[in-house]
């Protein structure tokens, strides 16, 4: 077992039923030039989150623990994209539309994969979900309970949107999750603070936060015990 200082108390885990999930690491996310960008949003504040990413999967990847990455995105018929969803903001802008990386949010597209810094290797799941959540209507509640793990630790963008979401759902469904701080990131500052706020507030409502490099000393120690 392992321990570390996390808001809102000490967050325990054991690496050996324990997963790194990352959300939506995605080019049309992060790139200039990309979705996010494209509907005037700063990139900037989701790109500092890739070099901590990045040593992250370092550690978990030579720790052994699995590696999940997941991708928002939708068939290039759209039919798993509810009106409600598909049918805002500016058309021209909208899923499916012509982007500067291929059809915005289609899977197969340049803009839709995960960036390069943060690919994953041969044998990573990565799952590929229509909703904010990585739960609804993808395989990952099955590859979890495959897998045997009870606990995770959640990275990716964006904070208050799929990081949220996602996290929400695991709680629901027994998880307990640990959100590193610098691993995710919003395009709006106020909802990074506010976001990662709701999570750790009321006792951990929906699980812990701790920054990246206090994990990784925590999963390493605990190893080098084992
Ligand atoms: N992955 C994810 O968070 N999808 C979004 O659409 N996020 C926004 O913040 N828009």
């Amino acid at each position: 077992m392992a321990t570390l200082d996390a808001l809102p108390g000490p967050y325990t885990f054991d690496p050996a039923t324990t997963a790194l999930l990352v959300i939506d690491m995605q080019r049309d996310f992060l790139e200039p030039g990309g979705f996010g960008e494209t509907l005037g949003n700063d990139v900037g504040q989701l790109r500092r989150t890739i070099a901590p990413t990045a040593a992250l999967l370092a550690a978990c990847r030579a720790a052994g623990l699995p590696v999940i990455h997941t991708r928002e995105g939708h068939l290039p018929d759209l039919s798993d994209c509810p009106p409600a969803k598909l049918n805002r903001g500016d058309p021209s802008m909208r899923i499916g539309a012509p982007g500067p990386m291929g059809r915005i949010l289609i899977r197969g597209e340049r803009g839709h994969d995960i960036i390069d810094e943060l690919a994953p290797l041969p044998g990573e799941p990565v799952v590929d979900k229509p909703g904010k959540g990585a739960f609804y209507a993808t395989g990952l509640g099955e590859l979890l309970s495959s897998l045997g793990v009870v606990s995770l630790v959640v990275t990716g963008v964006t904070t208050e949107v799929c990081v949220h979401t996602t996290v929400r759902e695991a709680n629901d469904r027994g998880y307990e999750c640990l959100v590193l701080s610098d691993c995710v990131g919003s395009y709006f500052p106020e909802f990074q603070e506010t976001g990662l706020r709701m999570i750790a507030a009321q006792g951990g409502i929906f699980g812990w936060v701790a920054s990246s490099t206090t994990f990784i000393a925590a999963l390493q120690a605990s190893l080098q015990r084992t």
